[in-house]
């Protein structure tokens, strides 16, 4: 979110809400921006906008001048509008089950159900979680074999909603192709993502 911002040049006020340390979920407050409470949310203008693509999509539209989202009808934009999607709606429910049973494998739980917990979590990540995971990656590899950014040559609005799946990717799956790895050095190492990281801090936190 601040990475387009920045790379948008749009000048942006940062509220910073703290999760709760225990259960990792948003504060209360939160729900007065937005019913749901989660984040990422945006006000401008006096609207709420939440879901990071449809904030993603706004800011694109609203301060883009037709940068950073190919042109429509092409196959560029399909590409984008595709990974627009796919991030949270296909990727990002996946990691979050790794990370959810992850926690189930490793909860503080009485010492005689234990070994119940751990087995649930063991079955669903190696039959459904991982082996899902696997096919995502060898997907992922393939796609940047064809272009540097997900929607080609260029930096599109698509790579920003790819990023916070794609660190999260990489520090959950050991062992992440190298495509998979370049990508993040090449978004990392563009200075709007640096002065991003720098005002907001590091992207990933608990999923
Ligand atoms: N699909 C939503 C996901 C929003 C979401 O779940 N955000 C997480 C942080 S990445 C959150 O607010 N977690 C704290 C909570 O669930 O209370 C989006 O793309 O914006």
């Amino acid at each position: 979110m601040l990475w387009l911002l920045e790379e948008l040049g749009v000048p942006y006020e940062l509220v910073r809400y703290e999760r709760d340390a225990v259960t990792q979920l948003a504060p209360p407050e939160l729900r007065k921006v937005h019913p749901l409470g989660k984040s990422p949310v945006i006000t401008d203008g006096g609207a709420a906008i939440a879901e990071s693509g449809a904030i993603l999509e706004y800011l694109v539209e609203t301060y883009g001048e037709g940068r950073f989202a190919p042109a429509r009808g092409t196959p560029a934009y399909l590409r984008h509008r595709y990974f627009m999607h796919y991030a949270e709606g296909s990727l990002m429910p996946l990691l979050l089950m790794k990370y959810v049973f992850g926690r189930v494998r490793t909860a503080k739980v009485p010492f005689f159900i234990k070994p119940l917990t751990r087995k649930i979590a063991r079955q669903v990540e190696g039959t459904f979680v991982d082996p899902n995971l696997a096919r995502h990656v060898a997907f992922l590899d393939g796609e940047l074999a064809t272009s540097p950014w997900f929607a080609g040559d260029e930096l599109t609005v698509a790579d920003v909603q790819m990023s916070y799946p794609m660190e999260a990717l990489a520090s959950r799956v050991p062992e992440v192709p190298a495509r998979i790895t370049d990508w993040l050095l090449r978004a990392k190492a563009r200075p709007a993502y640096q002065r991003a990281t720098e005002r907001g801090g590091p992207s990933l936190l608990e999923l």
